[in-house]
């Protein structure tokens, strides 16, 4: 599996060639959640057989999942950084919050109904843990027993608002509700930026 370090030097190379502009579309980079998110790749031995579902900040999620580094970079440079999909390594994601729970308790249903081995992870921030299909998404996958797994990486903020502030308690909405037995939780805090450098870039 890739290693820490590896992750890492990736975002480093996409932070680089994204400050010289020939990257004319969004990038999301991420640092400070690499050991998490390799544990829970261990540790649920995510494989070629299961689904695995990001937003726009997923280019370490694509490594851990086995799209190939260049194959990956050239979706990047090519615009593709905050929807990046490759269905051959059954990686799919989407830059529109929320979007994708739905695809993913369905894929789940579907799995199970079909006999077919894999499983669905999908991955989302905080503040995407507290919409509405969010909910409505894990109730089903809960309720059906589906083979799936929501992971929230808590950073704390949605863009620069405070996620806890904004919905009045100090925890997530799941915490302590027979929901969390499909959810994986932690928090980091991002070394980057939410989007971008935090600079202007000019194309
Ligand atoms: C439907 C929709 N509304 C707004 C946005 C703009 N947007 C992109 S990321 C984001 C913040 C989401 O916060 P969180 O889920 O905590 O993600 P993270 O901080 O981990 O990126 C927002 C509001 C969007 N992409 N889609």
């Amino acid at each position: 599996m890739i290693t820490k370090e590896e992750i890492e030097n990736f975002e480093k190379e996409i932070a680089d060639v994204f400050a010289t502009g020939v990257i004319r579309a969004p990038v999301h980079l991420r640092a400070g959640r690499e050991d998490a998110l390799i544990k829970i790749f261990k540790d649920n031995a995510i494989g070629p057989d299961d689904y695995v579902f990001g937003f726009w900040d997923s280019h370490e999620l694509a490594l851990l999942k086995g799209v190939p580094r260049e194959e990956l970079k050239q979706a990047i440079l090519d615009g593709k950084s905050i929807s990046l999909c490759f269905p051959k390594y059954n990686f799919l994601c989407s830059g529109i919050v929320g979007s994708l729970m739905g695809t993913a308790a369905g894929t789940a249903w579907s799995l199970k109904n079909q006999n077919k081995r894999g499983r669905v992870f999908l991955f989302c921030g905080d503040m995407s843990a507290e919409t509405g299909i969010f909910h409505e998404a894990i109730k089903y996958i809960v309720n059906f027993d589906l083979p799936a797994k929501f992971i929230v990486c808590d950073n704390g903020v949605s863009v620069m608002t405070n996620t806890r502030e904004t919905w009045g308690s100090s925890d997530p909405w799941f915490k302590g509700t027979k929901y969390e037995k499909n959810i994986i939780y932690f928090q980091y805090t991002n070394g980057y930026p939410h989007s971008g450098l935090g600079k202007l870039i000019k194309f």
